[in-house]
């Protein structure tokens, strides 16, 4: 166990939809700390950057247009484990596959407007930080 710090962006569809206080709810009922956050509005080429290992999927363009469609909260989040543990909360990619209970199973029904962003090890967490954070 190590108190890691990882990348969490609550998506457009999170802020439209006003559950930020919800999702933000249930990180810190888990015991774990939001260390720095800010609002933000993303660009193409930012977008481009953060999921280049989907840019050429036939859905990319419109994640594109949604990931730009509104504001952002990008937040750093920090905890014991909490890259695993963040992932866990969040629930699966899929909206079908995500478990009751998780804050893409409870609240998301499109796999594209999911909610949520987390880093998925390490090595994300910390290339996402110094991209949004610097
Ligand atoms: P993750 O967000 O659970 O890490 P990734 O595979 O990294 O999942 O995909 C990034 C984002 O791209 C997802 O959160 C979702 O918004 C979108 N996405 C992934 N796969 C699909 C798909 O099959 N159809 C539509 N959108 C997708
Ligand atoms: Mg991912």
């Amino acid at each position: 166990m190590a108190v890691e710090r990882t990348y969490i962006m609550l998506k457009p569809d999170c802020v439209r939809r006003g559950l930020m206080g919800r999702v933000i709810s249930r990180i810190e009922d888990k015991g774990y700390k939001i260390v720095d956050a800010k609002m933000m509005h993303l660009t193409s080429d930012k977008l481009r950057e953060h999921y280049a290992h989907l840019v050429d999927k036939p859905f990319y363009p419109n994640l594109e247009a949604f990931m730009m469609s509104g504001p952002v909260l990008a937040m750093i989040v920090e905890g014991e484990n909490a890259i695993l543990g963040m992932r866990n909360l969040m629930g699966a990619t899929k909206f079908e596959d995500a478990a009751a209970g998780t804050i893409r199973g409870d609240f998301a029904n499109t796999t594209t407007e999911n909610l949520i962003h987390g880093s998925d090890s390490p090595e994300t967490a910390g290339a996402e930080i110094k991209r949004f954070f610097g």
